[in-house]
């Protein structure tokens, strides 16, 4: 057997073996909710057609020519009964685009459709396009709202790293053709993390942004914003507010975005976010969740203290470590919530949960009461109510 036959062979047994492992459900979570054994999409799950040349006159050690460095960031959406991811998938040329992944069950089987998404350019072209939340709007359409980013026009001579980043907008039936919209327009000179809400606001399309002055520094910005555009087709907001403000010593202090679409129940919208802080090693990204009110989704009502989840294990290591974030959850008709994660800009993670279990999470988990001392009372409070109650038992 020739060497290209041998490892074409090999790498394909494995590719099978890998797409076709099952997941297991890890022991003794948090309550809350329930983490996976192995990630469910990595640099691996690239199918081999995207990397290798398969003509042996051409290729004839069976090299890889297009190597994939990630697969992290997806966008998320159920439909007709099946799990979609609209993966981040970077190159090993740094540069992202997106691909559709699909599972029958959501925590394990993730196979990629055969070729990654066509996002068609505006007049002024994308150098990368990243982190896609699906929503399905109630006005009949797909949308996919991502980060575009170009080189910074004003930068000085020589510095190659100064970027741009706003939001582009693309819509679809059926995640197949995709018809670009014209990106968002808003005051702020950066936008990354803005996110469609599902339904109109007062009759108009309504966003969840993220204002900052620079590309990575927020500077006298940030907090995830709210804006409501007349139009989606040339979204224009003219005025943001902010739904969710950083705060000096939390988990959000540096930054922080809104990260899918927020989930609809009966005591309120139910977000996920990432915030940022600062430490020797770092920026450390941690997922939180907060509800803001059915009929004012800008409004928070419930804002529980601290990480919903924080990087873990392997989790904490990658292109950029100590990172979780979060993009695309699905929400189930039965109740059940599957929340996409990455870690550290790397690989694609699945925590099961329920809305209820995510509910009774935000309703009964105190605030931040952001002084140690304060956090002592809290804590003692508990530790009185349950000595109470184990003294009754
Ligand atoms: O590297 C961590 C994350 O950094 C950015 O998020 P934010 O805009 O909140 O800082 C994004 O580039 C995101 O893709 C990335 O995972």
């Amino acid at each position: 057997m020739s060497l290209f036959e041998e490892r074409k062979q090999q790498l394909t047994a494995r590719y099978e073996q890998l797409i076709n492992r099952r997941n297991e459900q890890l022991p003794c979570g948090n309550g809350i909710y329930d983490r996976y054994r192995y990630p469910v999409l990595t640099a691996e799950h690239a199918p081999l057609i995207w990397k290798y040349d398969f003509n042996p006159q051409t290729n004839p050690y069976f090299s890889e020519r297009l190597g994939v460095n990630g697969v992290f960031n997806p966008g998320a959406i159920e439909l007709n009964g099946k799990f979609y991811l609209a993966a981040r998938v970077e190159g090993v040329d740094r540069k992202s685009f997106f691909a559709i992944a699909e599972s029958d069950n959501g925590i394990d089987g993730f196979r990629f459709w055969n070729r990654p998404i066509v996002m068609p350019e505006t007049e002024d072209p994308d150098i990368n396009v990243y982190d896609m939340r699906l929503v399905q709007h109630e006005d009949g359409w797909i949308y996919g709202l991502f980060c575009t980013e170009r080189k910074d026009p004003a930068a000085p001579q020589g510095d190659l790293s100064s970027a741009i980043a706003q939001c582009g907008i693309a819509r679809t039936k059926d995640l197949i053709t995709w018809e670009r919209l014209d990106d968002l327009k808003t005051r702020s000179p950066q936008q990354r993390n803005v996110v469609l809400h599902p339904e109109f606001v007062n009759g108009k399309y309504a966003f969840y942004t993220r204002p900052q002055d620079g590309f990575i520094d927020t500077g006298s910005g940030g907090g995830i914003g709210w804006g409501l555009s007349d139009s989606i087709e040339h979204a224009v907001i003219d005025q943001e507010i902010i739904v969710d403000d950083r705060k000096y010593h939390t988990i959000k202090e540096v930054k922080n975005g809104q990260g899918p679409a927020p989930i609809k129940t009966a005591k309120g919208w139910l977000h996920i976010a990432h915030g940022v802080r600062g430490t020797a090693a770092g920026l450390r990204y941690v997922l939180y969740a907060f509800l803001t009110d059915l009929h004012e989704p800008h409004r928070v009502t419930h804002r529980p203290g601290g990480h919903l989840i924080a990087p873990e294990g392997e989790e904490r290591v990658g292109d950029v470590s100590n990172v979780v974030f979060c993009n695309g959850v699905i929400a189930r008709a039965n109740g059940d919530v599957y929340i996409y994660y990455a870690s550290s800009d790397t690989r694609v993670h699945v925590a099961t949960t329920t809305i209820d279990r995510l509910l009774d999470y935000v309703l009964h988990t105190p605030e931040d009461p952001l002084r140690s001392y304060a956090c002592v009372q809290q804590r003692l409070e508990l530790i009185a109510r349950n000595e109470q109650q184990t003294a009754m038992q």
